[in-house]
């Protein structure tokens, strides 16, 4: 099912030239009819309903070539063709930019954020902060702002949480674990992931694609070496690094492109330490840089999925705040 609305005064007298069916009138029922569509040379049935002279809304089957076929008899007779966002918000503000991004909204969550900001939630802040007197405030509203602007970035596409560490240190298992189904294959064999293997999630209703990627390694084999490479890279576009260890061999070095990245570390296999050094590993602070967890049994990943979307948000915008979006060159 497609919906075309025609708008303004010429919009009956168009109707007309094309139509074969119930009387056209403005009525509170819908009209049954035909449309000649004049560049396939056929007639389409459609379902026409007048609210006025001016608005006339077109339902007609939703295929692509029957749409645009009535999208070009009308054009041909004059009227010009505005997508719904632009129609509803034609000012090209950040309000017409939330419209543009409504449809692509990956959660509810995401959705109310859009049509808050489309009811004006920027300009509201903006006015505000404009008539603040004291400076500190003003910039503290400010640094708000800019703080829900990187939240603005990830409202549809997604934030990029890479699993990188040593072979065998359980990247994989965490992946699944996180994603409550076996996506990536697990192996005792070290060097068993070779490609990345992503997928899209949400948490806290914020779309985050997680990633898992080839072991660190020594190794001469080349299929293993290009894995490590797209290990490498995909560390670099990440917004947020989780290194996994393995708790029962000893700690390997990180590469130096980790260095200059956000990274949670992430301690696996508890479940295999005796329970004396257990203690000890959960005395360790637990916090948002470090985590303990199982990918066998699940222990620690409730936490640490927690501790995952406060390092991408650490304060996430609250019902009606304003949540500057970037610009529509951006976005599909
Ligand atoms: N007991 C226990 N075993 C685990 C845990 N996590 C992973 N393993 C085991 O460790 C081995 C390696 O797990 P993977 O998830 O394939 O490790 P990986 O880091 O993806 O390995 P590569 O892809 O080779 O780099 C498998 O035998 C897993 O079953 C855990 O939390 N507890
Ligand atoms: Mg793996």
């Amino acid at each position: 099912m497609a919906s075309i609305l025609l708008y303004g005064s010429d919009a009956l007298d168009i109707l007309q030239r094309h139509w074969t069916g119930q009387e056209l009138r403005v009525a509170d029922q819908p009209l049954f009819g035909r449309f000649r569509l004049e560049t396939i040379g056929q007639n389409e049935a459609i379902v026409v309903h007048i609210s006025s002279r001016n608005e006339i809304e077109i339902h007609s089957h939703g295929g692509e070539m029957v749409v645009s076929a009535i999208e070009s008899t009308l054009i041909q007779d004059g009227a010009c063709s505005v997508s719904w966002q632009e129609f509803f918000c034609p000012d090209k503000t950040q309000r017409e930019l939330a419209l543009r991004l409504l449809p692509f909204a990956p959660t509810e969550h995401i959705a109310q954020i859009l049509l808050d900001q489309y009811n004006g939630a920027l300009d509201r802040e903006c006015t505000e902060i404009e008539k603040l007197e004291n400076e500190t405030v003003k910039r503290q509203r400010f640094d708000r702002l800019k703080e829900n602007a990187n939240v603005g970035k990830h409202l549809v596409y997604p934030f990029r949480v890479v699993l990188a560490g040593a072979s065998n240190a359980g990247k994989s298992s965490l992946f699944n674990a996180i994603l409550g189904f076996q996506r990536s294959i697990v192996n005792v064999i070290a060097g068993t992931t070779r490609d990345v293997v992503s997928y899209q999630t949400a948490l806290e209703g914020f779309p985050v694609t997680f990633y898992d990627t080839a072991g660190f390694r020594e190794t001469q084999h080349e299929l293993e070496q290009q894995g490590i490479e797209r290990s490498r890279q995909s560390i670099a576009n990440a917004d947020l690094l989780v290194w996994v260890i393995d708790l029962t061999v000893p700690e390997n070095e990180q590469p130096d492109i980790c260095a200059t990245k956000n990274v949670l570390h992430c301690f696996n296999k508890i479940d295999l330490i005796d329970t004396a050094n257990s203690s000890h590993w959960e005395k360790q602070s637990v916090s948002e840089k470090r985590t303990i967890v199982s990918a066998t049994t699940g222990q620690g990943i409730e936490t640490l999925l927690e501790h995952i979307i406060r390092r991408l948000i650490p304060n996430p915008p609250k019902p009606l705040e304003a949540v500057p979006l970037r610009s529509t060159t951006d976005y599909p």
